[in-house]
């Protein structure tokens, strides 16, 4: 891990503008796209939400931060898909039925995007039917369901059956602000997480498990 690369330094700091140049000289420097996302853009974002994760930086850093990462994969996603590289992990993600937050969910999206995860992001108020159409289209390893209502907390209960009953068996992670882990084991997802840094550790344990 090298986050003191400019290139990772330059997200880390949420320095957008400086970034597409960044990316432009190690491409110049003969790397490849898949190189610099696993050496550069990764190492940058685990040390995004490891910041996040110890209160050393707040909502509004992380989201500069994803936003400068965000210019560096505008330019590497066609190189990577050329080379037909794909991510080595998949996920579906959203925000459970009857709740319309979504700033939470984004940041997980975002640092789950930033440790190499291809994330399908359902958005807000998903249909248990909706996670189950989309896990089965995408084959998904992973499913994340954010929830911030208490009121909402049942749909998550409601969407983790009907996943098992569709006979799936995607790895299922929820968190929110009313989510524990108590209930997460409760209702029979595989993983929580607290916040969006932990929710990159979590995902991985869960999908190389
Ligand atoms: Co709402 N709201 N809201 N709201 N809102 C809360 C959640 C509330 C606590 C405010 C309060 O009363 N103090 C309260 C819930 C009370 C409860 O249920 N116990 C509440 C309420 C009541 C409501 C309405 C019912 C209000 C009304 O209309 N009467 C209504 C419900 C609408 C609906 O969803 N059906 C409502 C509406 C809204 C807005 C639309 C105005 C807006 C949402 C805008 C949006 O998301 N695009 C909004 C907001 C902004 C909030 C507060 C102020 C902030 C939420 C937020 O974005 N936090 C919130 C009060 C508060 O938290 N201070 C509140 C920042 C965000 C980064 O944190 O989402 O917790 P969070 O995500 C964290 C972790 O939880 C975790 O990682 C994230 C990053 O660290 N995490 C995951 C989240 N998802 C995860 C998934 C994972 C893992 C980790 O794995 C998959």
């Amino acid at each position: 891990m090298n986050e003191n690369h400019p290139l990772s330094a330059a997200i880390i700091a949420g320095k957008r503008k400086d970034v597409p140049d960044l990316v432009q000289a190690c491409i110049s420097a003969g790397e490849s796209a898949q190189f610099i996302v696993e050496n550069h853009l990764v190492p940058a974002m685990a040390v995004v939400g490891e910041k996040f994760k110890n209160n050393e930086i707040f909502v509004p850093e992380m989201l500069i931060a994803a936003r400068a990462m965000k210019e560096a994969l505008k330019i590497l996603e066609p190189m990577l898909v050329e080379a037909g590289v794909k991510p080595e992990f998949n996920a579906v993600i959203g925000t459970v039925e009857g709740d319309l937050h979504d700033i939470g969910k984004n940041l997980v999206a975002m640092m789950w995007k930033g440790a190499n995860i291809d994330v399908i992001d359902l958005g807000v108020n998903v249909p248990p039917a909706k996670f189950v159409e989309a896990i089965r289209e995408n084959n998904a390893k992973l499913v994340g369901l954010s929830a911030l209502l208490t009121t909402t907390m049942p749909a998550m209960r409601e969407t983790v059956k009907a996943i098992r009953e569709a006979g799936l068996s995607p790895k299922i992670m929820i968190g929110g602000a009313p989510i524990t882990i108590e209930y997460a084991s409760e209702i029979g997802a595989d993983g929580y997480a607290a916040d969006a840094g932990s929710a990159v550790d979590a995902a991985m344990a869960l999908l190389k498990a």
